[in-house]
């Protein structure tokens, strides 16, 4: 098969020369121009072909690996495609502690320690995965789209993007976290910014979340096929991915589908949770060509469909969720110029969301009772990033422009069930339109051998207006001025300083400031209902700049496969965005609010994570995180917050075998919002999960036995909203083949 694909390839886009071809390359940090030992030269995920010797210099034949991946600690990992005359690859440094790195492939060897993560199995998706990340939670309403936090900041307090690439939720409910459009087969890595002092890049100095998909490789053709049964909520997915490119490693293409179903869930006690069934199909495809002169084009594309989503914490379901997200890369060659290019890149995305109550009883509910309302939204968004990074004055630093325009719509329909009572039709967004352009610059300064300096400043321009009369006159009427287009100059920098004491020991701290503008549901939703309080929020386009500054220090220690991290953070927020109760609410039926500069806010809380090996290819993970956030302007609590939870894994490795076992817990949550949401209190859990792991045919076919919630426990987390319970006891078997 391999051989066929290969030939046929090989018919379709020429051969390449034949002559035995052997060249040597040094590999050198990019400031210090100091030789990296011991740098990984790989041509796949897991295959090492060689590595650098003490001179940084390593020997490859070229007829047979013109297409290499290079990887070293501490730097950022790079793919190149080698010339005849390739003499020197230069490797960016990238060893600040903020940026996580988290890989999402299975055990790699090597890459076992504290700042790395690892998908617990193959099998797991997107969610659970971002929900046992040490600072991160998720917030729920059923089985599917969780909505990851960052620190107890999420959605318009956070940066979530796909590739770098802005992509707007169209679900004026958030059923549509944009996480659910990258299937975990398709993930290379996750960038978690926890601070956003990456704020050259992210423009805006919140945390950041950046999934990274996965590109063409120049390989010869292998293909994956993986399926997964779980019982009893019959969850079942089929995938089929692939990857070929031609002899020369020139044109490379990438492509992988996958179909996934679940009918309900069954919590703790054998108790089924109606309504929290959902279909998806997604398919991702990617091209490579790569230029003689090293410069390469890569085109992506991403579909994502999902069908008859139920979401029993909400008042309606989702009928259908539809993705289109493309994008074109350039990737200039290296050069050493003093200034140059590093990546070009534009991208166009839409997303539609269709939802409605028909399934739902509306003659007895509490809120709009006796009618329906389908909902629809949309957005469009189209960007363009360009980075590189210059000399000036003996000064290197690395620039970053970034711009984007989107356009959001969403209306309800009132189809009241008393016939006499005629429709109405709301505008929850019209043509509501963001515009926003960035210059971010980064500089690293090594103030000595064991002390490296980093300063991120960024400036940005962002508007947001709405080119639908009637629905500026609305704001007119609310707050008795035309709201036009609201524009807003935010400025946001961080500095960031790494301690290397010694071979064991490093310290990290940063301090970033950051400036908000509110998104275009905050100044421009209408009637938006949101299930944590129960209001009906209108926007306000007359608010003033969100303000946070952030500190946060590091401590890490590493030794021989032992290795501790322990980060703690304060952010203080300035003119915190929030709802209040409108003026007028009293005199109709629903509860309003009106978004408002509530006043200050405070987040501060915690990480641990400690990585033993035991020996005997024993190896335990534990990880702890905590969270304090205070509205001070109130003096209660802030809203969603998980309390204080973590998880320990004990992994066993046995040639073929892998055998781990998780428990998985979270302390009660007594700390909660009353007053500017209804929350209530939540009791602490433990969960306990078991997972086999098996390789057969010489690693071709992988099968994974897991066993979650093996006592079956009935419980929620706080930051389910409505009190939807997890899963109870439940059992998947996956199979995955290589070929
Ligand atoms: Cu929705």
């Amino acid at each position: 098969m391999k051989r066929l694909i290969l030939l046929f390839s090989l018919l379709y886009l020429g051969a390449g020369s034949v002559l035995a071809q052997k060249i040597s390359v040094k590999v050198a940090d990019k400031i210090t121009n100091n030789p990296i030992v011991q740098a990984h030269i790989k041509n796949g995920p897991n295959s090492v072909l060689t590595v650098t010797d003490i001179n940084g210099v390593f020997t490859i034949n070229l007829n047979q690996h013109a297409h290499v991946t290079i990887t070293a600690i501490g730097y950022a990992s790079k793919s190149i495609h080698l010339q005849p005359d390739t003499k020197l690859i230069y490797l960016n440094p990238e060893v600040f502690r903020d940026q996580t790195e988290l890989l999402v492939l299975a055990n790699q060897e090597g890459e076992q320690n504290v700042h790395a993560y690892h998908n617990r199995t193959a099998d797991q998706g997107m969610d659970q995965f971002l929900d046992n990340i040490d600072g991160v939670s998720t917030n729920k309403r059923g089985a599917f789209g969780w909505e990851p936090v960052v620190r107890g900041q999420s959605d318009q307090r956070m940066n979530l993007v796909i590739d770098g690439m802005q992509v707007f939720k169209a679900c004026v409910d958030k059923m549509d976290p944009i996480t659910s459009y990258v299937e975990t087969n398709n993930l290379s890595k996750l960038q978690i910014d926890k601070t956003g002092s990456g704020v050259a890049q992210n423009g805006t100095g919140t945390s950041t979340v950046n999934l990274v998909t996965k590109k063409a490789d120049s390989n010869p053709a292998s293909f994956n096929l993986s399926t997964s049964y779980r019982a009893p909520d019959q969850y079942r997915t089929v995938s089929l991915s692939g990857n070929t490119s031609d002899i020369s490693g020139r044109n490379a293409i990438r492509f992988s589908g996958s179909y996934k179903k679940a009918d309900d869930f069954r919590a703790g006690n054998d108790r089924t949770i109606q309504n929290t069934q959902y279909e998806k199909f997604n398919l991702n495809v990617n091209y490579r060509h790569t230029f003689p002169s090293q410069h390469s084009i890569e085109a992506g594309y991403i579909l994502d469909k999902a069908y008859d989503i139920g979401y029993p914490a909400l008042l309606m379901d989702a009928t259908k969720a539809l993705a289109d997200i493309g994008q074109v890369r350039f990737n200039f060659a290296p050069s050493n110029n003093d200034f140059q290019f590093n990546t070009a890149q534009i991208y166009a995305n839409s997303i539609r969301h269709t939802m409605d109550d028909y399934g739902r009883d509306v003659a007895n509910r509490q809120v709009m009772r006796g009618m329906y309302m389908p909902m629809y939204g949309t957005t469009t968004t189209y960007g363009a990033k360009l980075n590189g990074a210059a000399i000036l004055f003996d000064h290197q630093f690395d620039w970053f422009l970034d711009s984007y325009i989107s356009d959001a719509f969403g209306d309800m329909l009132m189809e009241s069930l008393d016939p006499s009572i005629q429709d109405m039709l709301i505008y929850n967004l019209d043509e509501v339109k963001t515009n926003n352009a960035s210059l971010g610059f980064r500089h690293r300064i090594q103030l000595s051998n064991k002390l490296l300096f980093k300063v991120e400043e960024s400036i940005r321009f962002k508007t947001l207006r709405t080119d639908s009369e009637s629905h500026a006159s609305f704001f007119e009427g609310l707050y008795g001025e035309a709201p036009g287009t609201r524009s807003k100059l935010l400025l946001s920098g961080s500095g960031s300083l790494l301690w290397m004491l010694n071979n064991n020991w490093s310290a990290s701290g940063s301090l970033v400031y950051s400036e908000r503008m509110g998104n275009h549901m905050e100044l421009f939703g209408h009637y938006i209902y949101n299930y944590t309080d129960g209001f009906f929020y209108d926007g306000n386009p007359f608010l003033e700049t969100e303000r946070s500054i952030n500190s946060d220090v590091n401590a890490t220690w590493e030794k021989n496969g032992h290795s501790f991290s322990l980060t703690l953070f304060h952010k203080q927020y300035f003119n915190y965005i929030d709802g209040v109760l409108a003026n007028d609410s009293g005199n109709t039926d629903f509860s309003f609010k009106q978004y408002a500069n509530v006043g200050d806010a405070v987040i501060t809380g915690g990480e641990f994570r400690s990585f033993n090996d035991l020996g005997m290819m024993i190896t335990l993970e534990n990880r702890l995180s905590y969270l304090f956030a205070h509205n001070q302007t109130l003096d209660e609590p802030l809203p969603l917050i998980p309390p204080l939870k973590g998880n320990t894994t004990l992994h066993f490795h046995r040639g073929n075998n892998m055998i781990m076992a998780d428990l998985e817990w979270a302390a009660k949550q007594s700390r909660i919002a009353e007053v500017t949401s209804v929350e209530d209190k939540t009791d602490a859990y433990s969960i306990f999960n078991l997972t086999y792991e098996r390789m057969w045919l010489d690693g071709d076919l992988t099968s994974i036995i897991s066993l979650n919630n093996i006592f079956d426990h009935y419980y929620h987390t706080h930051t389910s909203i409505g009190n939807i319970p997890e899963a109870g006891r439940n059992l998947m078997i996956s199979l995955s083949y290589q070929f």
